[in-house]
């Protein structure tokens, strides 16, 4: 079976998931033309990744966001969910951002795993507190995180653990396929594409979900800078991306290609229906309610 294998020391991930035996599926690409691995159900042995990071000593910080509405409406289940599925058996820090950390839920954590809850402004505007993400993620990451966790996983809010997302989702920049693009040729891509932007891209190697990214503290940290800044420059230039952090993102990781590649299965949305190269769920979208909660 062809093996998703590189020998550079630019892709360290790769040849730890070829000494770990990552195998390959007939059905779907699993690897990249730079050679990072594109992870899907049935290609990775669990116990092996979770042995390897035990040893190594991985630990997660996970970064999520729940402002104004969306506090009530997906915090607790967002939460519940992870502590089920998200990287179970290493130690895990929830970075839990809120403009009222009173009302954050009280949830019975695993041993090794706690939650730390940062305060954060509400900004009047969606589309910034969607953007702003950028600038706490790596203040923290500054402040906190990289003196006690390897590796950052940010997650939007409105979406839930249905199955293991774990150790095999570790790597030293993890990017996400979005499920309503995997399939489709490049054309339909939704890049920023409006040339007065710092997301400006005519054409790209995938469509990447901002809903999820992740990484080792360093190169989390060096993104969600770098995303900051172009948003940033755009507010002075009087453009705002297309898809606001989404096209940032997409953008840096045109220009610094991810180390693995998360299929959709770690972020399925089910209003598509059935797909017969998605075997598991990991992540699930949740219900948008934007009439009652995307209203001012
Ligand atoms: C967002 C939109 C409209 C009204 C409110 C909000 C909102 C977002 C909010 O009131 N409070 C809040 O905490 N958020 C956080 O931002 C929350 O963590 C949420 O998951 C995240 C992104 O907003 P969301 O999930 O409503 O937007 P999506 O699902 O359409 O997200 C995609 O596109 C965004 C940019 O437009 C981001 O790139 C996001 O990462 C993508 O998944
Ligand atoms: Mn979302």
């Amino acid at each position: 079976m062809e093996k998703c294998h590189s020998e550079s020391e630019t892709n360290l991930d790769s040849s730890v998931d070829a000494s770990l035996n990552l195998q390959s599926r007939p059905d779907v690409q699993t690897c990249t033309y730079w050679k990072a691995a594109i992870i899907w159900e049935g290609m990775f042995d669990p116990r092996l990744y979770d042995e390897m990071h035990k040893m190594k000593g991985s630990s997660v910080a996970l970064t999520v966001f729940a402002v104004g509405r969306y506090l009530d409406a997906y915090l607790h289940t967002f939460l519940n969910s992870a502590e089920q599925h998200f990287m179970v058996g290493l130690p895990v820090t929830y970075y839990v951002f809120t403009d009222m950390p009173e009302k954050v839920p009280n949830i019975k954590l695993s041993p090794l795993r706690s939650m730390k809850v940062i305060k954060v402004e509400k900004n009047s505007r969606w589309q910034d507190v969607s953007m702003m993400r950028m600038k706490s993620i790596s203040d923290v990451i500054e402040s906190d995180i990289r003196h006690h966790c390897t590796h950052v996983f940010c997650f939007d809010v409105d979406q839930v653990f249905t199955g293991r997302f774990g150790s095999e989702a570790l790597g030293d920049s993890v990017a996400l396929l979005h499920a309503h693009y995997y399939h489709l040729p490049k054309y339909f891509y939704t890049y920023d594409r409006n040339p007065n932007s710092k997301a400006y891209m005519e054409t790209g190697d995938f469509y990447y979900h901002a809903a999820i990214f992740g990484g080792s503290w360093k190169n989390v940290k060096a993104l969600t800078e770098a995303c900051y800044q172009g948003i940033m420059e755009d507010k002075q230039n009087n453009v705002e991306a297309l898809w606001h952090d989404e096209s940032h993102l997409n953008k840096y990781m045109l220009l610094h290609k991810p180390s693995k590649v998360l299929s959709p299965e770690y972020c399925w949305d089910t209003s598509i229906g059935f797909r017969r190269d998605i075997q598991v769920t990991r992540l699930l979208w949740a219900p948008k309610y934007y009439d009652t909660l995307r209203t001012p």
